[in-house]
């Protein structure tokens, strides 16, 4: 192998001076340290010995060095975690599949372990045959593949007032996006008979999960016959017990509330049964003190992920990847700006790969940082034309007795020592 190649190419330092010379700047600055580098010039002990073997972890967890990449509660905002919320880390992560293992989770009464063989979905009320499946019967449907995204409505619930959680795992992570396979809900409605509703326009459906909260919601027919999966996979593989397994309702762009998880019941009815999760939770308190109610779609709205608080800019001026995340219930995102003065002027970001229906898309701004102040702000925009409003805005038409549904624009503080704050600028 000692052909010419050898000498053609570039030596580290060459290539380093090349891109300095092309203006990469300062991603190169620990370059001309690497000479006296031990972990350079000296063996290291995992060159010296062997590894583990194949069999060491069947099924393996994150290596240990990023153990601080994990959901995490916000104490104060339940009384228990029997009935709470955790939040993905969101600010840690990258492109846009979120892991199952550190996807948030959101419980009334617990995640409860249910076997595929003590599985059972009811469908009943108005059909021609009410039917029961099996976990079995499920996986002989013909099955589909999506990704979406599941927001709880009350993301970033805490930020209505102000500025409030330092970091965008607790502003914003009350969101996850998987690879759903499952059987449209239609194919199932179909299969016990539709006939006996007659009109579908004016009907429903009514979920439940098998917990101890059930969590039901009322689902008017034309989505349940539109884009709703009854989901038994998710990432490829089974749902985690704290998402729903074995089985899952997933309701493509609305409030996650409605993703309701064990499922085991869909009634066909000639209304909405005005459920405790779609009247006293999940309505939204206008100015006035009258309730919004019927607001499924999550509306466009964005984040940047990094840098935020929990990540904050650790090498000083000069190249800076500037990374979000941005979704819309609506449809797909279309374009996202970012501002580094609060607003006052903005540039177009990269998206990775062009926007998904329902589905987190990611996006980049690949800048240089002048090591000044910033007052980070990310906007997003779905092919609807929707541009995702500024708090202001939003609590021009919504007042401020609002938890739910709260999509404005983040702003974060990055200060001259690259450390970032959760802050206000309307
Ligand atoms: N059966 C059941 N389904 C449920 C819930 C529940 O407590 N029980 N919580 C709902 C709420 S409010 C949300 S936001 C989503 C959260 O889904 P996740 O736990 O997979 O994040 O599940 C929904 N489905
Ligand atoms: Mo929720």
């Amino acid at each position: 192998m000692s052909s010419g190649f050898k000498g053609k190419a570039p030596s580290r330092r060459q290539f380093l001076a090349g891109a300095a010379a092309a203006g990469a700047g300062a991603v190169t600055a620990g370059a001309a340290k690497a000479e006296g580098d031990p972990l350079i010039t000296e063996v290291q002990f995992w060159a010296s010995g062997t590894g583990d073997g194949v069999d060491a972890t069947p099924y393996g967890l994150p290596i240990r060095f990023e153990a601080d990449v994990r959901r995490r509660n916000v104490e104060w905002l339940a009384a228990d975690t029997i009935s709470s919320i955790n939040f993905t880390p969101i600010h840690a992560l990258d492109g846009t599949i979120t892991p199952a293992g550190c996807a948030f989770e959101r419980h009334h009464s617990g995640a409860i372990e249910l076997r595929k063989q003590d599985y059972r979905l009811m469908i009943n009320g108005l059909v021609d045959t009410p039917l029961v499946f099996t976990y079995d019967d499920l996986e002989r449907f013909p099955r589909e593949q999506h990704v979406y995204f599941c927001e709880c409505a009350a993301n970033s619930g805490m930020e209505w007032a102000g500025a409030q959680l330092n970091g965008a795992q607790f502003t914003h992570g009350m969101i996850h996006n998987m690879e759903y396979t499952g059987v449209p809900l239609r194919t199932l409605l179909e299969e016990a008979g539709l006939d006996t509703a007659g009109d579908l326009k004016d009907k429903w459906v009514y979920v439940e999960g098998a917990d101890a909260s059930s969590n039901g919601r009322s689902i008017p027919m034309e989505k349940a016959l539109d884009d709703c999966l009854v989901a038994f996979k998710a990432n490829g593989g089974a749902l985690r017990k704290e998402h729903g397994y074995p089985v899952r309702l997933v309701v493509p762009g609305w409030e996650g509330s409605m993703w309701v998880k064990w499922l085991r019941r869909i009634e066909v009815m000639d209304g909405p049964v005005e459920s405790r999760e779609e009247t006293s939770k999940y309505t939204d308190t206008m100015a006035d003190g009258s309730s919004r109610k019927w607001t499924w779609e999550m509306d466009a709205k964005s984040v940047v992920t990094s840098p935020s608080p929990q990540a904050p800019i650790k090498h000083g001026k000069g190249p800076l990847v500037i990374t979000g995340l941005a979704w819309s219930g609506r449809g797909a995102i279309t374009r996202v700006d970012v501002s580094k003065d609060g607003g006052k002027t903005w540039e177009t970001a990269r998206l990775a790969a062009p926007g998904d229906k329902m589905a987190l898309t990611r996006f980049c701004l690949d800048t240089e940082w002048t090591g000044e102040e910033m007052l980070l702000q990310s906007r997003a925009m779905d092919d609807t034309g929707y541009v995702q409003p500024t708090k202001a805005q939003l609590r021009e038409v919504r007042g401020l007795n609002s938890i739910y549904h709260n999509n404005a624009i983040q702003t974060w503080w990055i200060k001259p020592n690259g450390e970032a704050e959760n802050a206000e600028v309307s």
